[in-house]
């Protein structure tokens, strides 16, 4: 076989591993609805449990058949704040979004039902409230895109890593 023939096969091969690879791990982050019961971390944010808005947005997770495992009023901390959002530490918006989230108490929820992840994303609607669905909670109680009202984990490995960082002691369940 000529090295030229080789170098082809082995640069094909290379891609085609990697075309796996990745759409594999698109696969895994799209979240498809998977068609299994699922645990989801809510957050109500600090504008709307300052808004008096938790009771209504309860209301509307029940509505929609989640139930609701465990809840918890906490007090974010800027080390707190920026180790949850530590994905977007490079981001423009980054400080602003952790001087909001520590201005003050956040309702945090873990959730369950079949497909949990995406539905309570569905539930929430766009990040920008603005751009939201009619009936979702950031259309209902967001004020803007940094003030969105609610956050929902966005896949099956944030929701265990967000659940973890809210309630350790209940993780093994
Ligand atoms: P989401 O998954 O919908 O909560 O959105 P992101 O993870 O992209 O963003 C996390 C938070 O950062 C949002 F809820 C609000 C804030 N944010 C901004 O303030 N400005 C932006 O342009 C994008 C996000």
């Amino acid at each position: 076989m000529k090295l030229s023939t080789l170098l082809m096969f082995l640069a094909g091969l290379a891609i085609s591993i990697g075309l796996i690879y990745f759409g594999y791990r698109w696969f895994v982050k799209k979240n498809i609805r998977r068609n299994v019961i699922e645990r989801t971390l809510a957050i109500v944010k600090p504008d709307a449990v300052r808004a008096h808005h938790t009771g209504k947005i309860i209301d509307k997770i029940e509505q929609e058949n989640f139930t609701v495992i465990d809840l918890r009023k906490v007090q974010l901390d800027r080390e707190q704040a920026e180790k949850f959002y530590e994905m977007h530490k490079d981001k423009k918006f980054f400080h602003q979004l952790v001087d909001y989230m520590t201005g003050g108490p956040v309702v945090v929820m873990i959730l369950e039902k079949m497909n949990a992840i995406i539905d309570w994303r569905d539930l929430m609607g766009a990040t920008d409230p603005a751009k939201a669905k009619e009936g979702s909670i950031r259309k209902l109680f967001g004020t803007d895109i940094g003030k969105n009202a609610v956050h929902g984990s966005d896949s099956p490995e944030a929701a265990h890593r967000e659940i973890r960082f809210f309630f350790a002691d209940r993780i093994k369940e």
